[in-house]
């Protein structure tokens, strides 16, 4: 009796140790599976060991606690709900960095040193110039394999990167494009980037028609080292549509699109990738080097600046500011989150290229892509960076060798007007009003961007400008865009197309816009694109000073009832006096005369209100 209760006590405690040791296991395997689900499949073929991006990311002491740091600081949020910025595992590969290209002692242009031509080829030089707007002749004598500088940040050099990334393909648009400078590009490619990322080299001919470019080509590309192929548009297409069709050909993970005239430099690739596999809404461009139009020598462009773009839409650069500075805790060698981008050399993740919208197709032969991208990019929830750690060289030239049909600047206009329609909401006034002549340009549909924008749920044009680019030359909150008319001599304010530093003008008012469009703004400016309305004296001639945006001798203020604009720091008034020279406005005494008398008057509402 006491036995059988006995056994039956003992039975009763294995059974729930063994039980209790079980539940221990399972919560054990779950605790050290990566990867649970049904997305887990795929794993099988692949060499690579299941690995999730973020977490090898984190064990490399790139992503972790600094990672965290860095999206907290963001004031919206990135990550989706579904979480589908980052990489099934199965996707990513190992990858070693290809050794640096061996200097060819005593041949041209090593080591990214410009050639200097012999004087005797002077003449022929300059024949031979206008065929590619570039010295062909010091291209043709530098090796397609040129060994180039370590230019990178010491900082850049000692990196880590994380073990497994994404691959790549590049996809290289090109028309009429020289021999050498065209495969100088390809073995830049071949011969620095880690080989296990680099998918496929596509070669995208924009109906060239230099016969080398032909068959010549296709069996030149067929001995690399690395698969590349040559895709044809059937005729002339433009840059948007000839990097559509690449792209539709690309098999590797990210679409890397670069220029046909570049020299991609050493440990360039990574720093792209490596962003883009911690969260693959992130398109990255390097720094972009100048390789001379003149002797081919690469030389280091700045990293402190970005991209930006002006009232005629024209992207620019221009300094870092230090608040994105403050953001990268001044680290030189952090990414940094640039407003808009040069176009011509990023990568983006495939899926999310066309998840996002692609291209324009309304959008013709080249110009305008880059901002639209760029507006698209940071509205629509992803985020634009540049690597200080990645560079690029690119032959920067002076002057178009293309002919596009129609002409440059119609197609331009046309291009832009998209995107103004498209994404600029109120802003889009700017660009008119500076740019009379894109308001008769024809836009064509763009019912289509427009819908994409509303799928995307993209934010606003107010909101780019405060949160991602408050520095821009678009005042954020105005209360007036249009000509400033002087009461008395019935003649506007006038830019002349000066530069900053020089005089404004006066002139009869032809009611067309163009450099007789001024903005004043919240901040008490009053300015055309760049530059701003600036006294540093007190009586005189007051300039156009680029604008500071720190008030100061840019500020004013006008008096609707007065009609007077009344600068701030000097409490005198802006007159345009006809007894000095009356093609000047200048600063002087308060009044009360008609000559200091303005009106603002326009088809444009004030925006701001005025209280
Ligand atoms: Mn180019």
């Amino acid at each position: 009796m006491f036995r059988s209760k006995f056994r039956l006590h003992t039975c009763k405690i294995i059974i729930a140790t063994s039980l209790l040791w079980i539940f221990i296991d399972i919560v054990v395997l779950m605790y050290y599976t990566d990867c649970i689900g049904p997305n887990c499949k795929a794993k099988s073929t692949d060499i690579d060991e299941p690995f999730d991006a973020t977490a090898s990311a984190s064990r490399m002491g790139w992503g972790g606690p600094v990672q965290d740091n860095m999206l907290q600081r963001f004031k919206y949020n990135h990550n989706d709900e579904n979480n589908n910025s980052t990489y099934p595992s199965h996707l990513l590969k190992h990858w070693k960095p290809m050794p640096p290209v061996r200097e060819k002692r005593g041949k041209p242009g090593e080591g990214g040193r410009g050639v200097t031509m012999r004087p005797e080829q002077d003449a022929i030089m300059k024949k031979k110039f206008k065929e590619n707007q570039f010295n062909i002749l010091a291209s043709d004598m530098i090796s397609l394999n040129r060994s180039l500088q370590d230019i990178r940040q010491a900082d850049c050099k000692t990196k880590h990167y994380p073990t497994l990334m994404p691959t790549t393909s590049i996809v290289i648009v090109f028309h009429n494009e020289a021999w050498s400078t065209l495969l100088r590009t390809v073995w830049s490619v071949i011969n620095r980037s880690p080989r296990s990322l680099l998918k496929e080299i596509l070669l995208v001919d924009d109906a060239s028609d230099r016969e080398f470019l032909g068959k010549k080509l296709e069996d030149y590309v067929a001995t690399l080292p690395v698969e590349t192929k040559v895709l044809r548009t059937e005729k002339r297409s433009g840059l948007i549509r000839a990097r559509l069709l690449g792209a539709k050909h690309v098999t590797g993970q990210v679409i890397t699109f670069l220029d046909a005239h570049c020299e991609c430099a050493e440990g360039w690739l990574e720093p792209l990738l490596a962003r883009i596999v911690l969260n693959r809404k992130t398109v990255v461009c390097p720094v972009i080097d100048v390789i001379s139009d003149d002797t081919f020598e690469y030389v280091t462009a700045s990293d402190m600046t970005w991209g930006g773009f002006n009232w005629k839409l024209n992207f620019r650069w221009y300094r870092v500011p230090q608040r994105e500075m403050s953001r990268r805790n001044n680290d030189r060698t952090a990414p940094l989150r640039t407003p808009t981008m040069a176009g011509g050399l990023f990568s983006i993740d495939k899926d999310y290229f066309y998840e996002l919208g692609s291209y324009d197709e309304g959008m013709d032969i080249w110009g305008g892509e880059n901002l639209e991208m760029s507006f698209r990019i940071w509205m629509c929830g992803g985020t634009l960076e540049i690597s200080p750690c990645s560079h690029v060289g690119h032959v920067f030239r002076k002057s178009t060798p293309y002919t596009f049909p129609g002409g440059t600047s119609h197609i331009v206009n046309h291009n832009n007007a998209r995107l103004a329609e498209v994404w600029m909401d109120e802003w889009k006034n700017f660009y008119y009003a500076i740019n009379p002549g894109a308001s008769n340009v024809e836009v064509g549909d763009v019912s289509d961007r427009l819908a994409l924008r509303e799928k995307l749920k993209c934010k606003s044009f107010r909101w780019y400008l405060e949160n991602i680019y408050p520095e821009s030359q678009m005042p954020l909150d105005y209360y007036y865009l249009g000509e400033i008319k002087n009461v008395e001599s019935q003649q506007c304010l006038d830019t002349m197309s000066r530069k900053s530093g020089e005089k404004a003008g006066m002139s009869y008012c032809h009611g067309l816009g163009g450099n007789q469009v001024f903005a004043y703004t919240k901040r008490s400016q009053i300015m055309s694109d760049d530059n701003c309305l600036d006294a540093s004296n007190i009586v005189g001639p007051v300039s156009l000073i680029r604008c500071h945006g720190l008030e100061g001798n840019q500020a004013w203020v006008y008096d609707l009832k007065e009609m007077t604009i009344k600068h701030k720091t000097t409490d005198q008034c802006l007159e345009h006096s006809m007894s000095a020279d009356q093609y000047t406005a200048i600063l002087n005494e308060c009044d009360g005369s008609r000559s200091q008398q303005w009106t603002m008057k326009s088809n444009f509402h004030w925006q701001a209100s005025s209280r």
